[in-house]
């Protein structure tokens, strides 16, 4: 991929294999998630020693689970703090059934060297997203079945022009120690499932859906809407006989609406909205959104014959959500209604699999998010796997998609590498991302210095190549920098910010915190009047089973008074509870659960700990306290004035 960014334009880059494995008629899927073979490369000599061609990688090695971080695996500590190099490898049998196999990752921190059968198969730069490559040149076609050997390099050193970056320092003589500038631990590893799925020679690559026009009746009830659509076909023998037909199937499997060209739009009439949950009472964050399916099948003829004979793909997008984003210069509408997000973020870690993916975690992230009635998260600080935005599409909860571009100071913003970085990663999100009817928002960075003269012109120049990729949702970037000092947030449409007043300012003063947010929202608006404002983190360090009457830091009872205090100012200024003057459009604490950390003395045991929830997803007092608010915004009908006791 990254070569393709310096070969090739963008535009191809961004296509380019970025649709979810998913089985189908034509379509086989084969995990290799399990144990591997790992070891370290503390010297870095794997790849001149050329261990991708062995038939072992040399001893020691030790077995890995993938998906897993392998930082947390052993009781090792230098396998915990390793900077550099590591090594996996497994074999595996193809079967010769397909004329096409893909090998897939779906992601891998930081830069991936991938050898199939001792020869190169692809390179991939930056964690959290998928990366791909068709391994059928590597294997023997004219046998029944290919033994096929898949041996992996990753190196987890961040540099000045990595997202996110760090700094590698060495002290004397060999002794590495990486410098994050950044508040979660630098897990590495194969901690995304690695995918084998077979294709036809011809298949479908790409499909982007649209979903930004919906006309309403004056009961505001939904009469039709117009899906546009684009696929792209991949394969290099095509035929000129193709035929292409899109299909669009309600959650009963009935075919609602449908289509032959290869790039137009779907009617559908008396549509079934998608919406966040909670909103307008339509449905609470218990159950599920309406979904349709959009199937996509791919004949080798021009005749209108349909016959299963002439299929060559067929490829099924099960989470189509029908819906409108549009911003007011006070409110964010989701199909045309004021939204206001409520709920937690979260990083993608937990014991043990450090940032592996895991679906026992993913599933119980989204039963707690609905036992909270929070209908919102910012997917802080990069792209989390793609199963969190299928479960957010099929519960309601709308998600601000984040890059990885965390900790950006003033060196970035006069690096070309780094710019170019984070638009190569802002199309491979998008690209991937942007079918999903849960994605409301991206966000391109996380506290940024952006009170640095040189963030404006990079956020400018990230802005204006940004929004035409956009797919219909608004543009942001997350700000710690002060409402008069941030330079680069005019380019954008919405504010959202980060503030820790009565933790790492004013600590202990709670009865400060109404008047300062109160005074931070207003200074905002006064600067940005056309632009709605989201408090995007706030939140105090508590450890769980800590007490004293009166609060103070670090118990529950604190994080339960600080929380509160925050609320009533939220509520003055909120665009749903006052819809003519409000302008304040959510609310999202930091965190939903206690995260590893780099060890420091504001990190008790290596953990950031302003969860709601332990980091084994057990609440804290202050989750009872949000979940009785959260229920409380989900009954405000939006058109009408009240205020939340
Ligand atoms: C922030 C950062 C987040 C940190 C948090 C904290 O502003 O965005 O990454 O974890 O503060 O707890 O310090």
């Amino acid at each position: 991929m990254r070569h393709c960014l310096l070969l090739l334009t963008l535009w191809y880059c961004a296509v380019n294999g970025l649709l979810y494995p998913a089985e189908s008629e034509t379509r086989q899927i084969r995990s290799l998630d399990g144990l591997w073979q790992f070891r370290l490369d503390e010297d870095g000599v794997g790849e001149t020693e050329q261990w991708f061609a062995k038939p072992n990688l040399p001893q020691p090695t030790i077995l890995m689970p993938v998906p897993a971080s392998y930082n947390d695996i052993t009781q090792n500590i230098t396998i915990h703090r390793h900077i550099g190099w590591v090594w996996y490898a497994r074999d595996f049998f193809i079967h010769n059934t397909a004329p096409r196999w893909v090998l897939r990752f779906q992601a891998a921190h930081y830069e991936t060297h991938v050898w199939v059968n001792g020869q190169s198969a692809m390179n991939h730069s930056g964690g959290h997203l998928p990366f791909e490559a068709d391994i059928t040149r590597f294997i023997s076609i004219n046998e029944s079945y290919s033994k096929v050997r898949a041996v992996v390099a990753i190196n987890n050193t961040l540099t000045s022009t990595t997202l996110p970056p760090g700094y590698l320092h060495i002290y004397n003589p060999t002794y590495r120690y990486l410098e994050t500038p950044f508040d979660f631990f630098n897990y590495a590893g194969i901690d995304r499932s690695v995918i084998l799925y077979s294709t036809s020679n011809i298949y479908i690559q790409d499909i982007a859906i649209d979903t930004q026009s919906i006309n309403f009746d004056n009961q505001h009830v939904a009469t039709s809407a117009i899906l546009t659509y684009s696929i792209t076909i991949g394969g290099t023998n095509r035929a000129n006989s193709l035929r292409v037909l899109i299909e669009l199937l309600d959650a009963n499997g009935i075919v609602v609406a449908n289509n032959t060209d290869s790039q137009s739009r779907l009617v559908v009439n008396k549509p079934n909205l998608w919406e966040p949950c909670g909103m307008n009472h339509t449905h609470p964050c218990t159950e599920e959104s309406y979904l349709y399916t959009l199937q996509v099948t791919l004949y080798n003829d021009a005749s209108s014959s349909s016959s299963s004979m002439n299929v060559v793909d067929i490829y099924r997008i099960s989470h189509i959500g029908i819906r409108t984003i549009r911003l007011t210069d006070s409110k964010f509408l989701v199909n045309e209604r004021p939204f206001y997000f409520h709920g937690a973020n979260a990083h993608e870690d937990s014991d043990i699999r450090g940032k592996g993916f895991d679906r026992v975690i993913l599933t119980k992230h989204f039963n707690l998010y609905g036992w909270l009635h929070g209908n919102a998260f910012r997917t802080s600080h990069y792209p989390y796997a793609d199963e969190f935005y299928q479960m957010a599409d099929r519960f309601g909860i709308a998600i601000i998609g984040e890059t990885p571009a965390v900790g950006l100071s003033a060196t970035q913003f006069v690096s070309q590498a780094t710019l170019d970085h984070h638009k190569q990663v802002v199309i491979e999100m998008i690209s991937r991302d942007r079918n999903h009817p849960s994605v409301l928002m991206w966000s391109l960075a996380n506290e940024p210095k952006s009170d640095a003269p040189s963030a404006k012109e990079y956020f400018s120049t990230l802005a204006n190549f940004t929004r035409p990729l956009a797919a219909g949702r608004p543009i942001t970037y997350v700000i710690s920098a002060s409402y008069n000092g941030d330079q680069g947030i005019q380019f954008f449409d919405m504010i959202c910010v980060n503030r820790y007043f009565g933790w790492y300012s004013e600590p202990g003063r709670l009865d400060q915190i109404p008047w300062l947010v109160s005074q931070e929202l207003a200074n905002w608006r006064r600067r940005f009047p056309n632009k709605p404002i989201l408090m995007s983190e706030y939140g105090a360090d508590t450890v769980p089973g800590l007490h004293n009457d009166p609060s103070f830091m670090f118990t529950e009872e604190y994080q339960n008074d600080f929380l509160s205090a925050y609320h009533g100012s939220f509520d003055n200024v909120s665009s749903i509870i006052h819809p003519d003057t409000g302008y304040f459009v959510g609310e999202l604490v930091w965190n939903m659960f206690d995260f590893a950390t780099e060890q420091s003395i504001n990190r008790v045991a290596g953990l950031n700990r302003k969860g709601l929830f332990t980091r084994q997803r057990q609440p804290k007092a202050a989750a009872f306290i949000m979940k009785n608010r959260y229920e409380q915004l989900e009954l405000i009908r939006t058109m009408e004035s009240k205020t939340i006791q």
